[in-house]
């Protein structure tokens, strides 16, 4: 019996089920975990849903996204741990020591970088999205998909494929897509809300941080700072900043975009994104993961010696020497 077929046996004998996605929740990883926890629970079964950080605002509207359980997380020898759109252990935050004792452990991912950490592990690399696995998951079971199930899907496959456009969208892709929109789901609402429109709070950091950007390595770096007082100022939360790194991929000429984002004097969390290169292999050096055209990772470590590290790396992936970042653009603010 295959991994598949393992866990859809498990997700059907079983009845209780703890269900965790990862830090800075995007809308792959609350669209996967609404539409399996509903899914399940329609079944009949007792579902508890954790998710290590708060709900952007964005995704608030999507039903069951009020009950997710932010703490106290327990399991009892019987009860069946799901990680959703997790490549490692870390990316559960808080409840990662919990989760490492789960007796059965399904973990379900599509990340290259996946660490196969579950009992059972159902990794499709192939997936645009986590959304996808669920949605074959739930074909799989033979539970039909209710309105609230088909938009949470919606979103996680629309979210993780950047609305269609990026290089993940296959025609399976569109083909879950076409299924999804047979339901109650209104792609021009969702995308309004989702890709459109922001709080004021976005516009006044990303003005702040498009003034912190730089060109490097004859302008196919772009890079953007952002620190924790640029937030404060703007009234910004960290969750609300992730889309801010495409201005920086998206200059034309542009190959590479790398954002820091100063969290202290000894941490530094930095995203990568590419057009063509692979940049998980970067964020991997350390200790990131991510797609190939989407990365990060998190170091601890003064901002100054991170960059000069990184910008170091970014060279040798474009194997081309890059002209001096200039240590005067970053003011410490
Ligand atoms: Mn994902």
């Amino acid at each position: 019996m295959n991994e598949r077929s393992r866990i859809v046996n498990i997700l059907r004998e079983k009845e209780y089920f703890t269900l965790v996605g990862h830090i800075l929740p995007d809308g792959d990883s609350i669209g996967s975990l609404l539409a399996l926890g509903e899914a399940l629970s329609n079944l009949g079964k007792q579902v508890k849903i954790y998710l290590p950080g708060i709900v952007p605002r964005k995704y608030m509207f999507l039903r069951g996204s009020e009950k997710f359980l932010t703490e106290g997380m327990e399991l009892s020898p019987g009860t069946v741990a799901i990680a959703v759109d997790c490549s490692d252990l870390e990316r559960l935050g808080p409840f990662s020591e919990t989760i490492k004792q789960a007796r059965c452990l399904l973990n379900i991912d599509h990340h290259i970088t996946n660490q196969h950490y579950g009992t059972e592990n159902l990794i499709d690399t192939k997936a645009a999205a986590t959304g996808e696995i669920i949605f074959h998951l739930l074909a799989d079971l033979e539970i039909p998909l209710t309105d609230s199930i088909a938009e949470a899907l919606y979103v996680a496959v629309s979210t993780d494929t950047g609305s269609f456009k990026y290089d993940n969208t296959t025609p399976e892709t569109h083909r879950i897509a076409a299924d999804l929109l047979e339901y109650n789901v209104h792609p021009g609402v969702l995308s309004q809300r989702i890709f459109d429109e922001r709080p004021l709070s976005y516009y006044l950091l990303l003005r702040e941080a498009l003034s912190s950007l730089e060109l490097l390595c004859d302008s196919r770096i772009a890079v953007i700072t952002i620190s924790k007082e640029m937030l404060k100022r703007s009234g910004t939360t960290v969750e609300e900043i992730d889309g801010m790194i495409n201005y920086t991929r998206d200059i034309e000429g542009v190959e590479l975009g790398i954002m820091f984002y100063v969290e202290s004097s000894e941490e530094v969390k930095i995203g990568f994104r590419s057009k063509t290169i692979d940049v998980s292999a970067l964020a991997q050096k350390m200790n990131g993961g991510g797609h190939p055209r989407a990365a990060g990772c998190r170091v601890n470590a003064p901002y100054l010696a991170v960059k000069e590290k990184v910008i170091q790396e970014a060279e040798i992936l474009l194997k081309k020497p890059c002209v001096r970042f200039s240590e005067a653009a970053w003011t410490g603010s």
